[in-house]
């Protein structure tokens, strides 16, 4: 069943030249653009995404690395969108991340690990609103 997900490029895939390598691949893997937009989150915003993470050791420095720099924000949409894609960016780590995946092959450090990726089909759809707003999106490539 189709399905929606969204995709950030980190600062650090941003500053390092990773945006088209990594749309490259998903639009490779069959995953359909259907927005995709450049912008750089505030202190506040970012605080906001990450309010999951809230109290956790890492949080400063994640709301503090998520707004060092721009970072790029797409909207795919493929079958089994959610899922597909976290195969493809690998898990948090890039140490322990498979190569042939995005984190394993280009990300650096736990932090500075290039993507993040929707975990749920919930969590997409919050943060597609998130980026997006709720207006319907006209159809994807
Ligand atoms: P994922 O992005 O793989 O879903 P989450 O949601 O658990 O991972 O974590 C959100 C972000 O927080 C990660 N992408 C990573 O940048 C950062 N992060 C997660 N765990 C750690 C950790 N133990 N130390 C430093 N940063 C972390």
């Amino acid at each position: 069943m189709s399905e929606r997900t969204l995709l950030i490029v980190k600062p650090d895939g941003v500053a390092r030249g990773l945006v088209g390598e990594v749309i490259a691949r998903v639009e490779a893997r069959g995953f359909r653009l259907c927005a995709i937009q450049m912008l750089r989150l505030d202190d506040e915003r970012a605080g906001e995404f990450y309010a999951i993470h809230r109290g956790k050791p890492f949080y400063r420095p994640l709301v503090e690395f998520m707004t060092s720099g721009p970072v790029v924000v797409v909207l795919l949409e493929a079958d089994r969108a959610v899922q597909g894609l976290r195969e493809l960016v690998g898990v948090t780590d890039p140490a322990k991340a498979e190569i042939g995946t995005v984190r394993g092959d280009m990300g650096t450090t736990i932090q500075a690990n290039v993507v993040h990726a929707s975990d749920s089909p919930e969590t997409a759809r919050a943060e597609i609103g998130f980026f997006f707003g709720p207006r319907a999106l006209s159809g994807c490539a």
